[in-house]
Order: C-alpha cells, then sequence, then structure tokens
C-alpha cells in the first residue's frame, strides 16, 4: 500500500475514521497547537483545521500521531515488516550460475523499480507564484517562547555541490519574513556538509522544501541514513514504488511530485541570522543561535494545497512513533555490522539520543564496551548520551525489567565508562554546544574473566515441573478470576 501524495494519505484516513475536519476559526499562534497537542495526547485522529486565522490553506496535523497509524502510513501492520524486507536486502547473495542469475531477475527488476521517476507535469505545479509570500502560508507558533512561526515537517532538498549527491532532511525553519526563513541543520546533519561544500566554493546553495508528500517520503526525510543514500530511493523502498520527481521551477533540483507544496530558494555563504528559541523535542526550549538564512524564490503548489505540521515538545509527543519506526527499520543494519545485538530500545522520554539499552549475546570479557564504543561511531548513534548493555535474557522494551536488571546487576564504579565526543546540538547540559561526554554501563553479568571471583546468582524463578502441577491443580482451588 502506497499513497499518491499526502491528500491520498488523508482520504484513506477518512475511510479508517482517522480524520476529523475542525470548521471553526483557529488562531495559528498556540491555539491550533493546543488542540492539536490534546488530542495527539489521547491517541486521537489526524485534524485538518479547515480556517486557520489569516490564511486560505488548510493544517493537518498529526498524521503519525498513533504506532498503528504510522505503521499504516508505511504501508505495513508492524514496523517489523520493514526490518525483514532490510535484512532480506542485506543477505542478497550475488548468484552464482545461470540459473540462480535467471530466478534473481526478478528481485533486480523490483529493486529498479524504487529508483525515482523524472516526470515532465506535477501536481505540485498547478500553480506557480512568481511573487511568492510566506504569509499566505498558515505556519503554526506551538509554544509561547518560540521565537516566531515555524515550518515544522519540511523536506529540505539540496545535492552536494562536488559529487551531486543529493539529500533530503527534515530542518526546521523559522518564518522570519515575507521572502526569508531560518535553516536549522545542524553541523551534523548532510544538509549543513552540502552547505559546508558550497561555503568553500563561495557559491549560494539552491535549496527545495517540499511540504506534504505521501508519509513515506516525509518519514524518509528523518530516517538516519548514510551520507550517500538517497532518500528518495529509500522512500522507493519503502512504498515498493517509485518518488516521482520534476524538475523545480527556479532552481536547479528535483523536487517530488505530489508534494503540496515546494518552496524554491537559496540560501547564501557566510549569511546567519538568530533562529529559535523553539519548544523542542526534548521538552525544553533550545536557545536562540546563529544559523544560515534560506532566501524564498517562488512557491509552487497544488490547485487546492494543504499545509501538513507537527507539535514537538515534552516526550511523548507524535515524533515518538517515528523514532519507533527508525529503531525497527535500522536494527537489522546496525545488526549486520554488530550481529551480537539482538534488541534495542530508545525509549521516547530519553529523546531518542539520551538513552539506548542494548540487549546483546555477549561472547567475550568487555564484549559489552565494545558494543557501546562501535555504537558511539555509528552514524546519529554517535548522539547517544547513555547507552546500557543488557544480557540477552533481558527484554529490554520492559522499563520494569530494565530498571530491576540494572540496578542488581551494577558495581557503579567498576560498570561505568565516559567517553567524549560530539553531542545533540540540542543537548543544553554539555560544557560546549555539540561537545560533551557520553556515559556507557555495563549491566550484563560479570564474568570471572572479567575478574569477578564471587559467585553470580541466578534470578528467582519458580520451576516448571511446580507451575505445571499448579497449573493442573487450579480449577480445584476456587481461585478462577484471581490470576
Ligand atoms: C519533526 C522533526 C523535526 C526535526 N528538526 C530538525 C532540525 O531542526 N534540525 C536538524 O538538524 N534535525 C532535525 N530533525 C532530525 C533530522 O530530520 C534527522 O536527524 C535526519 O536523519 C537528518 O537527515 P540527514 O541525515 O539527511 O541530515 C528533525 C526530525 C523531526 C522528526
Ligand atoms: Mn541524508
Amino acid at each position: 500500500m502506497s499513497f499518491d501524495g499526502l491528500q491520498d494519505y488523508l482520504a484513506a484516513l477518512a475511510r479508517r475514521g482517522e480524520l476529523k475536519t475542525i470548521d471553526a476559526e483557529v488562531d495559528r499562534e498556540l491555539e491550533l497547537a493546543e488542540i492539536a497537542d490534546r488530542v495527539m495526547g489521547a491517541g486521537g485522529p489526524v485534524l485538518k483545521f479547515a480556517r486557520p486565522r489569516g490564511s486560505r490553506y488548510p493544517v493537518v496535523i498529526n498524521l503519525f500521531g498513533t504506532l498503528a497509524r504510522t505503521a499504516f502510513a508505511l504501508g505495513v501492520s508492524n514496523f517489523d515488516e520493514i526490518g525483514a524486507r532490510v535484512e532480506a536486502l542485506l543477505h542478497t547473495q550475488p548468484p552464482d550460475s545461470f540459473l540462480e542469475k535467471v530466478r534473481a531477475l526478478p528481485r533486480l527488476a523490483e529493486m529498479a523499480s524504487w529508483a525515482p521517476r523524472i516526470v515532465e507535469r506535477a501536481p505540485c505545479q498547478e500553480v506557480v507564484e512568481e511573487q511568492p509570500s510566506l504569509h499566505d502560508l498558515p505556519v503554526l507558533k506551538t509554544w509561547p517562547q518560540d521565537g516566531g512561526p515555524f515550518l515544522t515537517l519540511p523536506l529540505v532538498i539540496t545535492v552536494h555541490p562536488e559529487t551531486g549527491q543529493r539529500n533530503v532532511g527534515m530542518y526546521r525553519m523559522q518564518v522570519f519574513d515575507v521572502r526569508t526563513t531560518g535553516m536549522h541543520w545542524h553541523p551534523h546533519k548532510v544538509g549543513a556538509e552540502h552547505y559546508r561544500g558550497y561555503e568553500r566554493l563561495g557559491r549560494r546553495m539552491p535549496v527545495a522544501v517540499a511540504l506534504g508528500c505521501d508519509p513515506a517520503v516525509i518519514y524518509s526525510a528523518t530516517a538516519p541514513l548514510p551520507e550517500e543514500f538517497d532518500e528518495f530511493l529509500f522512500a522507493g523502498f519503502l512504498r515498493k514504488r517509485a518518488v516521482d520527481l520534476v524538475a523545480a521551477r527556479s532552481v536547479d533540483l528535483m523536487v517530488p511530485a505530489e508534494a503540496e507544496f515546494v518552496l524554491e530558494g537559496y540560501v547564501d555563504p557566510g549569511e546567519r541570522r538568530l533562529e529559535g528559541p523553539f519548544g523542542d523535542h526534548t521538552g525544553y526550549y533550545s536557545l536562540a543561535d546563529e544559523f544560515p538564512v534560506f532566501h524564498l524564490t517562488a512557491i509552487t503548489r497544488r490547485a487546492n494545497p494543504v499545509y501538513p505540521a507537527t507539535i514537538v515538545g515534552r516526550p511523548p509527543k507524535e515524533d515518538r512513533f517515528l523514532a519507533k519506526a527508525t529503531e525497527r527499520i535500522f536494527l537489522p543494519l546496525i545488526r549486520a555490522q554488530l550481529p551480537e545485538i539482538v534488541d534495542i530500545n530508545l525509549p521516547p522520554e530519553g529523546v531518542f539520543h539520551n538513552l539506548a539499552l542494548m540487549r546483546i549475546r555477549k561472547r567475550y570479557p568487555g564484549h559489552a564496551y565494545k558494543v557501546m564504543h562501535a555504537l558511539w561511531g555509528l552514524g546519529q548513534m554517535m548522539f547517544t548520551k547513555i547507552i546500557a548493555v543488557f544480557d540477552e535474557e533481558v527484554d529490554v522494551q520492559d522499563l520494569s525489567e530494565v530498571i530491576w536488571r540494572l540496578g542488581n546487576h551494577i558495581d557503579p564504579e567498576r560498570d561505568v565508562c565516559f567517553v567524549r565526543g560530539p553531542v545533540d546540538i540540542l543537548d543544553h547540559a554539555a560544557r560546549l554546544p555539540g561537545y560533551g561526554s557520553k556515559m556507557g554501563i555495563d549491566a550484563t553479568r560479570k564474568w570471572p574473566a572479567e575478574g569477578f571471583a564471587r559467585p553470580w546468582p541466578d534470578a528467582i524463578e519458580m520451576s516448571a515441573e511446580v507451575k505445571a502441577r499448579v497449573d493442573a491443580l487450579w480449577a480445584n482451588l476456587n481461585l478462577e478470576g484471581e490470576r
């Protein structure tokens, strides 16, 4: 199942009874966010605000508001189905014999069908606004101390000036005035790396921003893909169908044909402006700081577009379901490097990068430390402030079990290590922006080979034989309904 853009997804949600339209006029400054937050918190439907004050375009919000809806958005009933497809891809062996080659053809053809397709005409260009104004868009201000209204679900499309490699990243954009916004790509992200390339060359950087696509395309912009991997190809893999791209009108970039709006423009080398504060997914404000500036040259759009938004804030919020999708989809990729990893849990309250709970198959002394250091060297896992590593029998999805094992299994002075390195730009406790320390906790059972000379007790459990005996007795005990 895949969708022909955002409105096709909304229509499917309407059929599932997961779309509610609000006809009352609502203020885009704080009021709309507060309404959406209450509905989001209750696991409610997608909201379509038909009359956001001061704009003729409707706002849709809570697109990923439940686990089931996010899975539906990605065309599955369970994220592990995608993880299994990733795993199958990784285990594809090059065919040896002629017969195997012939057998592999349909799969190769399937893979080829995921690559983006170029089209000449596109819904996102039904209307081309040559005198564009950001004030036409119903952009929201979410929290009281926010520095202004922010685009919260933008797909920021850039290419590397030398390699031509494309990137699509979700980086919030603060609307400064009619034609300019902030461009909040953190220095560790790929958009920022492309920008450093343009700055080295002293060249203006073309940027296009797509608003509102098939939810699989929106999700792909948030996924921590390797730098060289095209998000539109990844979206094609998720959708099992190519993403259609069309040439933007005023910049040399390809944009998703099904978008609701496309903002075309550029970022100049060397230009910075104060961006923020912004109530962020950490649950705290990210404070004002200098960031590059996006200049708008054109808006193209559908004839009747809808404007997508999300709100972030103190977790849990809707972005936790995007994060869960990432946790499940990327587990096989992490396992390709670290096969000892059985499972990973990034709880929403840990805001993705504050806490990772790892379940491993421990094979040798010091193994927990090997896993921590590998993760700190792996893509966006580098930000993880606390990594706790558990043995194979520990269900890291069960936080009650995690705390029980953690408390029991560590001698803190011995089992904690500290390292320094890059941390997320949003980490307000770090000694410097983007630079700080991380903590690893070895919560595995300690081995004699690790210098642990004392006996390690078994966890308490009733024997299977007694359990079976009591099961058989149960009916005679007059305890029905008591367990
Ligand atoms: C709602 C939402 C807002 C986000 N805002 C930002 C942001 O402002 N800046 C940023 O660097 N990352 C932001 N992210 C995280 C990036 O989208 C994510 O790290 C992504 O993998 C970056 O893509 P890249 O690896 O191609 O740079 C946001 C994620 C979500 C879900
Ligand atoms: Mn990327």
